[in-house]
């Protein structure tokens, strides 16, 4: 008999001996039609939809309990241990539902995690889609829990060339009778070398002597890995796209940086000015400063690598 089990014996034996006592003892049968639903609402810290060790239980979540026609029965909420218990109940159908749209502060964000992964005692048996368990007849049933994971993290998101040296993923560019400006096409083409795209795009006019503002190009096919905040590989790795992004989704909560392959080229300088628009990786490193993602912080889409263009590169031309 494993440990929860065995707990939840001594918690029907405590309520029954109560029930005995209240009753004078006089209705063993009644009391033998009694019954109990709960108990338990942990955190799926792995999210793998059991309740593994270390999980921690999670306080204050709102239980509701109802009968078969859909009136509410009772509502109580998760102790500390995590434990809810509805007791003294006829027979009859019955279901709990979980309030996810009140949850403690603490996993406000956080969602059911997948139900029925495996041996019931140690299962989540909420419905993710409804927030409610199945409804089924009572005998007493202690197996009926809640698992909360976290929703997944995101990371990203770019790699550009940064033709004029600026650390900001445009340039000013001088044009000639309104003609767009051109990007430094091919720079890299060479052997296995990332790809830029042939063009940049205008994306503003500036006041003055015919200047324009463009979007630098993308650059293809550059290998990000991510590694936890100590700098271990996480194993996981991708390669940018045509259009210079890359990602990673759907991370537990935790601490991350991502370390771009510089194959030998040369990165721009960091941090150069506005977050979403500079690049981020130490040009020594290729690595970015650790960033930690968790609650009030689920994405960081401005992870970016500004590349130099290869030397003797001639500049982009009107
Ligand atoms: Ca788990
Ligand atoms: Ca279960
Ligand atoms: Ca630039
Ligand atoms: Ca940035």
């Amino acid at each position: 008999m494993n440990s929860r089990r065995w707990r939840r014996w001594v918690v029907l034996g405590a309520l029954a001996t109560l029930a005995c006592l209240l009753t004078s003892c006089v209705g063993v049968a009644s009391a033998a039609t009694t019954h109990f639903v709960g108990d338990y609402v942990w955190l799926d810290t792995d999210r793998n939809g059991l309740q593994d060790p270390g999980e921690p239980p999670v306080e204050g979540v709102r239980a509701t309990l109802y009968d078969g026609a859909g009136n509410t029965v009772e509502t109580t909420r998760s102790a500390e241990n995590g434990r809810y218990l509805f007791g003294d109940l006829p027979d009859g159908t019955y279901h709990v539902c979980f309030a996810l749209g009140e949850l403690p502060e603490e996993v406000g964000d956080f969602r059911l995690t997948a139900m029925n992964a495996g041996n019931d005692e140690v299962d989540s048996d909420v419905d993710p889609a409804t927030g409610c368990t199945k409804p089924a007849l009572t005998s007493t049933d202690l197996t009926l829990d809640a698992g909360l994971a976290a929703p997944g993290n995101e990371l990203g998101d770019y790699v550009w060339l940064d033709q004029n040296g600026d650390g900001l993923q445009t340039a000013e560019q001088p044009t000639r009778g309104g003609e767009a400006p051109r990007a430094s096409a091919g720079a890299m083409r060479e052997g296995e070398g990332p790809q830029v795209s042939a063009e940049s795009s205008v994306v503003g006019v500036r006041a003055g002597e015919g200047a324009q503002v463009a979007e630098e190009p993308p650059v293809e096919g550059v290998r990000v890995t991510l590694h936890h905040g100590d700098g271990t590989p996480t194993g996981f790795a991708v390669s940018t796209g045509p259009d210079g992004r890359y990602g990673f989704s759907n991370l537990p909560d935790g601490t991350y940086l991502v370390c771009f392959d510089l194959a030998g080229r040369l990165a721009t300088t960091p941090n150069a000015g506005d977050d979403a628009h500079d690049s981020d990786a130490d040009p020594t490193t290729g690595c970015t400063e650790a960033v930690t993602l968790g609650l009030g912080a689920r994405q960081d889409l401005k992870l970016d690598l500004g590349l130099l263009p290869a030397p003797g590169t001639p500049p982009a031309s009107p």
